[in-house]
C-alpha cells in the first residue's frame, strides 16, 4: 500500500537523525518534501541526492524553528510557492545537559522549551489552518519515552517531552471535526547526533550512551512514520512507542555482550 506518493511532507530538523532519514523513506516512496532545519548547506546535500535519486520534488528553507517570524515568513513562502504540505512532521527538538534542577543552566532550558514545544506550536499554528483548508492531512509529533518516564537530570527535557505527548492529544481533540490526524511517535534510545548535541560536542560522554545495547537507528523510526502516513483514511495511530528490543525502559536494558 503507497498513500503517500505524490503528496508532500513538511519536515522540521531534517538536517541529520530521525528528520533526516525520514526524508529519505518518504522521498523513497514517492512523497515530494518540503525540509527546514538551520544548518542548510546539510539540508542543500541531501535534497539533491533525494531529487537525483527518487525523482521527487524536494524545497528547503532554512528555519530556526524558535523564531517566529521565521516560521511565518516560511508559511508565506509556501503559500507563494503553492506547496501546501499534506503532512507536517514536527521533529526538530534537542536535550542540552544532564544537570539537576537545583544547578540547572537557564539557557539550556530556554533552548529546550523553545525548540521542542514552542517551536513545534509556532509551525503547526502557521500551517495548520491551510493544512485544514486542503483537506485530509496527517501531523506526527515526535515525543520519546522521556515523556512518559522521567530520569535524573532528564528534568527540563522530560517536561518538554511530556508536554509534546498532551499537546498531541490536545490538538487531536481540537481537530475532531476536520479530516486531520494527530499522532504521537515517541522512540527510546536512537543513535543520531542527540547525545553529541546535549553534552555540547563531547563526542567520549556521547558514545557511551550507544555503547552499552544495540540502540534504535534513524531509519527505524523513519519506518513507523512512513506506517502510520500510510494507514487507510479512516485509521488513526495516536501514539506509536518504539524502543531498541535491549531497552525496556528508561532504566532497564540487557547489556551489549547480547548485542542484537
Ligand atoms: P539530531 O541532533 O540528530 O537531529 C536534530 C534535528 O533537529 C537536526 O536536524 C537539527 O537541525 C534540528 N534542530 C534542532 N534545533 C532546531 C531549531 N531551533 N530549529 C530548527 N531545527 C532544529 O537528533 P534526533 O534526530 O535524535 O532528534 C530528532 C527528534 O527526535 C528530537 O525531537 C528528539 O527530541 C527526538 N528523540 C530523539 C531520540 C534519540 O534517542 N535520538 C529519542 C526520542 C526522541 P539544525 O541543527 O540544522 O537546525
Ligand atoms: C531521547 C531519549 O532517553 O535520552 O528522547 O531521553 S532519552
Amino acid at each position: 500500500m503507497n498513500n503517500i506518493k505524490g503528496k508532500r511532507a513538511l519536515i522540521t530538523g531534517a538536517s541529520a537523525g530521525i528528520g533526516e532519514a525520514s526524508a529519505k523513506v518518504l522521498a523513497s516512496n514517492g512523497c515530494d518534501l518540503i525540509l527546514t532545519a538551520r544548518r542548510e548547506e546539510k539540508l542543500e546535500i541531501l535534497a539533491r541526492k533525494l531529487r537525483e535519486k527518487y525523482n521527487v520534488k524536494v524545497d528547503i528553507y532554512p528555519l530556526d524553528v524558535r523564531i517566529n517570524e521565521s516560521v511565518e515568513q516560511l508559511l508565506e513562502n509556501i503559500k507563494a510557492a503553492k506547496t501546501v504540505p499534506d503532512f507536517l512532521i514536527n521533529n526538530a527538538g534537542l536535550a542540552l545537559g544532564l544537570e539537576g534542577v537545583q544547578e540547572g543552566f537557564i539557557y539550556k532550558w530556554d533552548a529546550m522549551i523553545d525548540t521542542n514545544l514552542k517551536g513545534l506550536l509556532y509551525v503547526t499554528r502557521a500551517f495548520l489552518p491551510l493544512m485544514i483548508k486542503k483537506g485530509e492531512g496527517h501531523i506526527i509529533n515526535i515525543g520519546s519515552t522521556a515523556g512518559w518516564q522521567t530520569y535524573p537530570g532528564g528534568n527540563v527535557y522530560n517536561a518538554t517531552k511530556f508536554g509534546v505527548r498532551a499537546l498531541s492529544d490536545a490538538m487531536s481533540l481540537d481537530l475532531v471535526d476536520t479530516d486531520i490526524k494527530v499522532s504521537c511517535v515517541a522512540p527510546g534510545n536512537c543513535e543520531t547526533d542527540f547525545s553529541l548535541v546535549r553534552f555540547e560536542g563531547d563526542k567520549d560522554k556521547a558514545d557511551t550512551v550507544y555503547s552499552k545495547y544495540k540502540t534504535l537507528e534513524a531509519k527505524d523510526v523513519a519506518d513507523v512514520i512512513l506506517y502510520i502516513l500510510n494507514t487507510p483514511s479512516h485509521v488513526n495511530i495516536p501514539y506509536l512507542r518504539i524502543m531498541p528490543k535491549a531497552q525496556r525502559n528508561v532504566y532497564i536494558f540487557k547489556e551489549k555482550s547480547h548485542k542484537n
